[in-house]
Formats: structure tokens, C-alpha cells, sequence
């Protein structure tokens, strides 16, 4: 049998940046004069920084130079840097390090799949970078979610085959590219809205560890 490899997206899974995203798209929404609620922000999650800046754009209505573009680029990511840099191990999301210890005792391969450009210094600052044999992050894809480009270098990263590989996501787009990459795909948040993943639950709190030795012990590749 091949071995198995899990994958974590960060953002909504790890711990809960979108808040901190949305302060600052909120604040250069706010000096471009127009509103962001934090209804709207549910658009940006899983959403490359490059797209949310379209999308904010369209939403006040704005058209930009190349120039200003890309120095409102700069500027949400320097005022979300600042608040990054605030950021501790009291962060993470409950049961996170139970789950990757878990992983880790067994040997079992772990990457990150993410599309934040940031997340190496996010799991530096919660301290759990440790736990990872490979990030794979805004900055080594060409392709954002719902493309499976994130998770196929994770997965050959990890030396693992795809159908081998067990995808945590909060966003439909992450568990869109999951199923599009052949893994088992696990949903964090609202099963309503992840109906496509293989698997749902609210947070990590309600994944045991009889769950994760049954997905250990599941045929592979294709393990679902
Ligand atoms: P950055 P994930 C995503 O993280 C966020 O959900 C999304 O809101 C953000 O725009 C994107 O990262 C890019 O982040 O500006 O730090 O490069 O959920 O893919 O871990
Ligand atoms: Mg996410």
C-alpha cells in the first residue's frame, strides 16, 4: 500500500487570518471612500490577493492604473503584516497541534497548501512551522484554487500520490481543487456550504483520533 500524506490549508483551518484580512481591506476600502462589510470578506477566503483586490475594486466601483493597483497591493499587505506580527500561539484553532501531533507521532507526511504569500512567517509566529515536511504557499503556484496546482506540488513535495493525500479546507474553491486532485477532501466550517468535500465537520475538535486511524488504514490511492 502507498503511504498516505495529509495537506492543510491555513487560513480558516490553522488559524483564523481572515479577520485580520479584513481589517485591512476595510481600511483601504474605507480611504478609497466606500464601505466593506464583513459579508462581502466571505468572498476573499481562499482568494488570492491579486483577485481580492479586483473583486474589492468592483465593489466600490473603482478603476485603477497599474500603478495604483500595485501599491494598493503593498499597502493591504503591509497593514495585514502589521497585524500578523501580533500574532501568537493563542491563534491557532482548537485542536489544530492535537491533530498534527497526532500526524507527526505516526510519521505521517504533512504540507501546507495555501494561497497566502504569508504563510511561512504565520506558522513561524504560532510556532507550528516544525510540524510541515513541505509549504507549498502563494509564492510557488501559478494557478489559484479552485486549480489543483496547490496541492499536486504538495503532494509531490511529500513524495506521495495524489489519491494518497487527505485535503483539510475551508473554502469551496479548496475543496473544488481537493476533489479536482483525486484526494479525500475534508471540509472545516459550515457543511452547507462545503457540501462537495468528502467529509465535513465544524472544527477540529470533532475529528477523533478513531477517524484519523480509519482514514490511515484506508485504500490508497483513492482513500475517501
Ligand atoms: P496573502 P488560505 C488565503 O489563505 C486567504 O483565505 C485569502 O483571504 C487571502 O487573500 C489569500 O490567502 C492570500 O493571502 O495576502 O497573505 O498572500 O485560506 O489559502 O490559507
Ligand atoms: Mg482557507
Amino acid at each position: 500500500m502507498d503511504k498516505i500524506g495529509f495537506i492543510f490549508d491555513l487560513d480558516g483551518v490553522i488559524v483564523d487570518t481572515a479577520k485580520y484580512h479584513y481589517l485591512a481591506w476595510k481600511k483601504l476600502a474605507n480611504e478609497l471612500g466606500f464601505e466593506f462589510t464583513k459579508e462581502q470578506n466571505e468572498l476573499f477566503k481562499g482568494v488570492s490577493r491579486k483577485r481580492c483586490l479586483e473583486i474589492l475594486l468592483d465593489i466600490g466601483n473603482i478603476e485603477a492604473t497599474q500603478a495604483q493597483f500595485d501599491r494598493w497591493m503593498v499597502e493591504k499587505n503591509e497593514d495585514y503584516l502589521a497585524y500578523i506580527d501580533q500574532m501568537d500561539a493563542t491563534e491557532i484553532l482548537p485542536d489544530v497541534p492535537r491533530v498534527l501531533e497526532f500526524l507527526q507521532q505516526r510519521k505521517v507526511p504533512i504540507a501546507l497548501g495555501s494561497a497566502s504569500k504569508n504563510a511561512k512567517p504565520i506558522l513561524e509566529k504560532v510556532n507550528l512551522l516544525s510540524y510541515f515536511d513541505s509549504i507549498v504557499d502563494g509564492n510557488s503556484v501559478t494557478k489559484a484554487k479552485p486549480d489543483p496546482e496547490v496541492f499536486l506540488i504538495a503532494a509531490k513535495n511529500l513524495e506521495v500520490t495524489p489519491g494518497c493525500c487527505i485535503v483539510f479546507e475551508d473554502a469551496v474553491a479548496g475543496i473544488q481543487a481537493a476533489n479536482s486532485a483525486n484526494m479525500t477532501s475534508i471540509g472545516i466550517g459550515d457543511p452547507n456550504v462545503l457540501k462537495e468535500a468528502n467529509y465535513n465537520f465544524k472544527d477540529f475538535t470533532e475529528i477523533n483520533k478513531d477517524f484519523l486511524n480509519l482514514l490511515l488504514k484506508g485504500r490508497c490511492p483513492n482513500i475517501r
